[in-house]
């Protein structure tokens, strides 16, 4: 034991009589981030500023509640055509939490990319094209046909494609890029949630889209980060306002890629739960919710009692990481205010 004692101390020691062997890079660097902010690193700098594409800002608030119901036409025979236009890029960068800049790969220049909403029957045409530099797919989870599946079809740099099939079956659907190595084009950003709703609409309701993801920013195949909807803490620090006895609706799919399973725990309160949306009868009435890649939930819930509350991954170290989030609940809807911030409540 003492042996190993004095290696250790003669070990340290060197830190301070030959500090090059330690240090990774002598000369301090500094380099400008989009925002502006100077940064200076004795580490590699992975320069934000090498992508060709531009900087995206992502709006979590605005996303969740962002629905698309493409170009509506009626055609002859009394069906709704919904024409959606989606582009895929890989070359552009968002500042995914503060100092960390990643390359993201969108639909829509967004990462989850936009929500497609159809009625069930309805005609979808997705016109896809792609942007980027590798070949992408879109490949929609529902019924139809296999040359519609997005998976033998890769559509290459300039390509386009045209997807169409009726929105079929009801329920909370999801949509991905699904060319090879399919891991790295989901871990990018390539998805989105899809929704087929009942000809007989659902119950009013609050309704919120929460798509769990990661970022494995460091590209060793694990995430650093795990977030609903992208940005890691966003929903800790800007709580989701709603009212008591609010009927909210959470449209919940999980994308994680590298975890095999992830969680949705909701405080305060319970909720029924469909899972993928397809049936009208909740299948259970729980606060915790566990998931494995590509499974989705409606959920249906309301506040009794106004206050604070988070829902997040039960699994700590995803919460830990980003998958942590807070509903702020309120006697009144006159009382939100929409400029509060987490700081301002705790
Ligand atoms: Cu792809």
């Amino acid at each position: 034991m003492l042996y190993i004692l004095i290696a250790i101390v003669a070990v340290s020691s060197l830190y301070f009589v030959v500090p090059s062997v330690i240090v990774a890079e002598e000369t301090p660097r500094t380099f400008l981030t989009h925002t502006g902010l100077a940064i200076q690193t004795t580490g590699d700098v992975i320069d934000p500023i090498g992508y060709d594409g531009e900087a995206l800002d992502f709006d979590p608030d605005k996303f969740m509640k962002e629905f698309d119901y493409g170009e509506v036409t009626v055609l002859d025979d009394g069906t709704v055509l919904r024409e959606f236009y989606i582009t895929a890029r890989d070359d552009q960068i968002m500042e995914v939490s503060p100092g960390v800049f990643y390359n993201v790969w969108t639909f829509n220049d967004s990462v989850p990319g936009p929500t497609i909403r159809a009625t069930e029957g309805d005609l979808v045409r997705i016109h896809f094209t792609n942007e980027g530099s590798k070949a992408h797919s879109l490949h929609f989870h529902g019924i139809h046909k296999a040359e519609m599946d997005g998976v033998f079809e890769n559509v290459g740099t300039g390509g386009i494609f045209t997807y169409e099939f009726y929105a079929d079956p009801v329920g909370l659907h999801l949509y991905h890029c699904h060319v090879h190595p399919v891991e790295e084009h989901i871990a990018h950003g390539l998805y989105g949630a899809y929704i087929v709703d009942p000809k007989e609409a659902r119950e009013p309701a609050e309704e919120f889209v929460f798509v769990l993801n990661g970022l494995d920013t460091d590209f060793d195949g694990e995430n650093n980060f795990y977030a609903a909807n992208t940005i890691p803490f966003y929903y800790q620090h800007h709580p989701i306002q709603i009212n008591v006895n609010q009927n909210i609706r959470a449209y919940v799919v999980n994308i994680l890629e590298f975890d095999a399973v992830n969680n949705f725990h909701l405080h305060g309160t319970l909720f029924h739960h469909y899972p993928a949306g397809t049936d009208t009868v909740p299948s259970g009435y729980n606060d915790m919710l566990t998931m494995s890649q590509g499974d989705r939930q409606i959920l249906e819930f309301n506040y009794k009692y106004p206050g604070l509350y988070m829902f997040h991954a039960h699994n700590t170290e995803f919460s830990e990481k980003g998958w942590v989030s807070t509903f702020l609940v309120k006697e009144n809807a006159n009382d939100f205010d929409t400029e509060i911030e987490y700081d301002d409540i705790i």
